[in-house]
């Protein structure tokens, strides 16, 4: 059956680029956007359903393309001792920062898990997100990886939200593993990657190369196992120092690199040769009082596609708004509203390997959209945090 969506505007990121429709009319049928362009064009026709939008903004719906939403505890005691003036590395070093998030994780039920994570969704979805990547990366041994992945694949099948998985069993060095991380890495790729992948569990697999995490060579390994798999990679790279990651994620054809304060004009001339997508992360570097802004003109002049996510964690990005990561966007990283947008629309379906199918406001994509009831597209980026009247449909179904 065919549902005509009218009386309203679109920003429709059509052709991944930022394009408006005045007077816009958009047509679904099932599950699918069947046709979008000015109501003036609309093909006549029966529309058995129609909705009047009352002048709302459509967009398509947004996308966090990097989250660790599922993960126990929380560790607001380490945002505290970081005012004190204790650094994120002097914390991890005594034991704290990801290690204690591992403890947390491991000892929590799967249910335990799924609902704090579900908790979390319900705040991104309120910003009109229709879909979500999740990675794991705080279980760090087979079983405590595999009940994340299971949350995770759970989540998206009870939640009106689609859910991309992805592996960052190469996140931190586990207890188990003090001092030989060459030999954690030999049992990611030899163990918990072949297994998870072989469960259904994994639609991407992440690493974090850093000096307080692992090397490019450690990487290297992990990229290596994921292409034997057919698995595509990403990459947090470049966050607190410049080892190239971002360079070896592009040799990998990664879908995308992600942080990238301290990367060079090569390597996002080596990100643009390859697609892949620069996934900033605003929350994380106003958490952190990062200094570094990650390079946009260098990114901007080599036309690297630039997508903007929570990192929703609980140790850098405690983030429950991607609507506030878009205003951080701009005002601290000196993105434009519109980028900010592009960020968290197409550029960031890119991210996760789904800008055939979603992303934008086009004929035969999924209809994922939310129409908004705001004076301008910049509202989006304008507003800090609250809630924005809107409806959200996704899969060609209103939800809310
Ligand atoms: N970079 C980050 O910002 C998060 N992970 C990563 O690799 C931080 C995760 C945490 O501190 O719990
Ligand atoms: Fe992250």
């Amino acid at each position: 059956m065919k549902t005509l969506w009218q009386n309203c505007h679109a920003a429709t990121m059509a052709q991944g680029v930022y394009s408006i429709v005045e007077d816009a009319a958009i047509v679904t049928e099932g599950e699918h956007i069947q046709w979008i362009g000015p109501r003036a064009e609309l093909p006549t026709g029966d529309y058995p359903a129609v909705n009047d939008l009352k002048g709302a903004w459509v967009t398509p719906g947004l996308i966090d393309c990097h989250t660790h939403t599922v993960f126990g505890g929380n560790r607001s005691g380490e945002f505290e001792q970081r005012l004190q003036g204790v650094s994120y590395a002097e914390i991890a070093a005594a034991g704290g920062g990801i290690a204690s998030t591992v403890r947390a994780t491991r000892a929590a039920s799967e249910d335990e898990l799924f609902a704090s994570a579900a908790k979390r969704l319900a705040s991104l979805m309120r910003d009109g997100v229709t879909t979500v990547e999740i990675k794991s990366g705080y279980g760090l041994d087979l079983a405590s990886e595999r009940k994340m992945l299971r949350v995770i694949r759970r989540l998206g099948a009870e939640l009106p939200l689609s859910v991309r998985s992805t592996c960052l069993a190469a996140h931190a060095l586990p207890p188990e593993y003090k001092d030989r991380a060459d030999d954690y890495i030999e049992h990611i790729c030899t163990e918990m990657l072949p297994a998870l992948a072989a469960e259904g569990l994994v639609d991407a697999v992440d690493a974090f190369c850093e000096y307080l995490a692992f090397s490019p060579a450690q990487v290297e390994r992990v990229f290596i196992t994921a292409q034997r798999l057919g698995l595509p990679v990403k990459l947090h790279a470049e966050q607190l120092s410049s080892l190239h990651g971002s360079s070896l994620a592009a040799r990998y054809q990664a879908l995308s690199a992600d942080h990238l304060e301290f990367m060079t004009e090569d390597d996002a001339r080596a990100m643009a040769e390859s697609g892949t997508v620069a996934v900033l992360l605003p929350g994380a570097f106003y958490f952190l009082r990062e200094t570094q802004l990650p390079p946009m003109e260098a990114l901007r002049k080599h036309g690297v596609k630039i997508a903007v996510a929570s990192d929703l964690n609980p140790g850098t990005s405690p983030a429950l708004s991607l609507r506030l990561m878009l205003n951080m966007a701009c005002t601290c990283l000196r993105m434009t509203p519109e980028e900010a947008l592009a960020g968290a629309t197409i550029h960031a379906a890119q991210a996760l390997g789904l800008a055939q199918t979603h992303g934008s406001l086009e004929a035969g994509k999924v209809a994922d959209f939310v129409a908004w009831h705001i004076e301008r597209p910049a509202d989006l980026a304008y507003w800090l945090g609250g809630e924005l009247e809107k409806r959200v449909v996704r899969h060609g179904v209103e939800i809310d």
